[in-house]
């Protein structure tokens, strides 16, 4: 039986808002109950998953660069700090990590400067617009990325 693949689940600012805000472009859920369903998908693909969010941006950094010693792959929104953040980009990047990079809403959809994503060239993958689906989507993937290719040993 081999190890069970592990993934760190990162929500960046504003995104503990979810469910009381903005439903129209966000929808409904809440974070809890989005991280809940997100547990139910990854138990049922014998993954382990740990999510974290934070408002800050050196506080998502400094979990960032602690992931590679208990993580074997990150899936984040990083909500605003997608759009300006190179510290962010630099920090998942020097994990070595694969990386997903979801979001709820189209951001292509939405005003110009939502196009343009720091992290995307360092993603292995990236789902929007899907709403919580997004997420699932993006944590599917990465398992299946992982199992295509396992980090070396
Ligand atoms: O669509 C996404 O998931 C975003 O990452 C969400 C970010 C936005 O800046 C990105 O362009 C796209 C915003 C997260 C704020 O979430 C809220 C939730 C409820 C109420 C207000 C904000």
């Amino acid at each position: 039986m081999p190890d069970p693949l592990r993934i760190l689940l990162v929500h960046g600012p504003n995104l503990n808002l979810l469910g009381s805000r903005e439903p129209a472009i966000y929808g409904n859920a809440t974070l809890e109950e989005i991280n809940a369903s997100l547990a139910a998908v990854a138990k049922g693909e014998g993954a382990e998953i740990e999510f974290f969010q934070s408002n800050h941006e050196g506080a998502l950094i400094d979990r960032i660069q602690e992931a590679p010693a208990f993580f074997d792959g990150i899936v984040i929104n990083p909500g605003a700090l997608t759009h300006t953040s190179i510290a962010l980009r630099d920090a998942l990047a020097a994990t070595k990590l694969p990386v997903a990079e979801v979001h709820l809403s189209n951001v292509h959809a939405r005003e110009e400067f939502r196009r343009h994503s720091f992290v995307s060239p360092i993603a292995v993958g990236v789902v929007c617009g899907f709403g919580a689906a997004s997420y699932r989507l993006g944590l599917e993937g990465l398992l299946a990325r992982l199992r295509e290719a396992p980090a070396p040993a």
